[in-house]
This record gives C-alpha cells, sequence and structure tokens, in this order.
C-alpha cells in the first residue's frame, strides 16, 4: 500500500473519546498512521487538518476529516464489523441515541466537573454534586445490566465500547469511593473491559508524533 492509502489518525492515549475510536479501528481491521500528540502542545499540521482542534481525528485517503469520535468509530465499523458492533444501533435506534446524547452530554459533563473540580473553580462540594450526577447515569447503567450482559445486548457492542472508557475516568476519581458503590453488575462490566487484552492494546504508548516519524506509527 502507498503511504496515502492508509489514514491518519490523530490522537492522545489518555482521552476517552480517542480510546473508543482506536477500540473500533482494531476491531475494524482497518490500519491506519497513528499521530500521538500532546494537547497542550498541539502541531500545526493537526490544527490544519483540523482546526477544530480536538483528538481524536481522522483524516481519511481522500483528504476528508472525521473530527467526531462516534463518526469515527461509526465510519470504521462501516468498513468492517465482524463483532456485529453496530447492530445495536439500528435494533434499537431509539435507545441508543438517547445513551449516547446522556453520555457525552450531561454525564460527561457532571463527570469534568467532579473530576477536573478545580479547572471549574468547584470546591469539594462543587464536585461532589456533579459526582451525584453522574452517580444516577451509572445507576442506570447498572440497571441495565441486570437485564443483559452488557449495554448493547447478549454481546459486546457499540454502546459499551462507546462508554466503558467514560466510566473507568469516572472510576479513576476516586476508584475506592466507586468500588464501594452498589453497582455489582457494572464493577464486572467495567473490570472485564480493564482486563481485555484489546483494551491493553489501544493503550500501548507512542512517542508523540513529530516529521522524523514520516506519517506515523502504523497501529
Ligand atoms: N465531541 C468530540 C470531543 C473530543 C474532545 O473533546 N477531546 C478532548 C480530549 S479528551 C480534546 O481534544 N480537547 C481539546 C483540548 O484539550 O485542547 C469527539 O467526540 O470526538
Amino acid at each position: 500500500m502507498l503511504d496515502n492509502q492508509i489514514p491518519i489518525l490523530w490522537t492522545f492515549r489518555r482521552c476517552p473519546y480517542a480510546m473508543r475510536t482506536r477500540l473500533a479501528i482494531k476491531a475494524s481491521g482497518i490500519e491506519v498512521y497513528l499521530r500521538e500528540i500532546v494537547l497542550r502542545h498541539k502541531p500545526s499540521e493537526f490544527v490544519s487538518d483540523s482546526p477544530k482542534a480536538t483528538v481524536p481525528v481522522l483524516k481519511l485517503t481522500n483528504g476528508k476529516i472525521l473530527e467526531e469520535s462516534i463518526d469515527i468509530m461509526r465510519w470504521a465499523l462501516e468498513q468492517n464489523d465482524p463483532n456485529d458492533w453496530l447492530q445495536i444501533l439500528e435494533k434499537r435506534k431509539e435507545y441508543s441515541e438517547h445513551f449516547l446524547t446522556n453520555l457525552d452530554g450531561p454525564f460527561k459533563n457532571d463527570l469534568d466537573r467532579y473530576k477536573y473540580a478545580s479547572r471549574y473553580g468547584l470546591e469539594n462540594t462543587g464536585s461532589l454534586v456533579h459526582r451525584e450526577e453522574g452517580s444516577k447515569f451509572l445507576s442506570q447503567i447498572n440497571r441495565w445490566l441486570k437485564e443483559t450482559p452488557h449495554l448493547s445486548g447478549e454481546r459486546q457492542g457499540f454502546l459499551d465500547i462507546a462508554s466503558l472508557p467514560f466510566v473507568r475516568q469516572f472510576r479513576i476519581a476516586d476508584p475506592e469511593w466507586f468500588d464501594q458503590q452498589d453497582w455489582p453488575q457494572l464493577h464486572t462490566w467495567l473490570q472485564t473491559f480493564l482486563a481485555w487484552d484489546q483494551f491493553s492494546l489501544i493503550m500501548e504508548k507512542f512517542k508523540p508524533w513529530d516529521s522524523t516519524q514520516g506519517e506515523g506509527i502504523l497501529f
């Protein structure tokens, strides 16, 4: 394959949006050139590809830019979806849309204000309000997981992959507190994800991209 026949993925290892796209890309088997960035020092090539300048960004071989993680996941899985991750989006369209809107909207908003309270000028009690709000979403996930082992049904699917990196972050803010919550199904679901070899694979560490890496690192 010629270099320009491989898409370029701008990513940041610890970003949950980027994690879910790397998981979808890996599952699809599509090869990309990975370019790790440091959010504080965004390369000019990244900003020129996507002035919005959030990761992840996928630059397709025809020059088209995808700059929303959900769009990149869909794009990859529409090429090849051996695990049927997309099927839940068709099978339970409304539930899926509602779930993803809540996840990327109110839940992410609460997660940021809980985990990065000082950035938002929230003292302790302020951040706990957001922990409380975010917990309602997690309790709902736990209830769903009582019905089926995964949010997408009997098998892992799009909704699981899209949300697990964010639930992981919520836990990291205070693991002890998180593990004490009465969410047995959610704990199992998260721990299984964290122990999954595909997760370790997409968490591999790469040096930030610079021109010495050429197009990027084949991923
Ligand atoms: N809606 C976007 C959100 C992506 C996003 O906000 N990513 C964060 C990192 S986790 C980012 O790049 N923030 C820009 C910055 O910190 O400068 C998506 O789903 O891809």
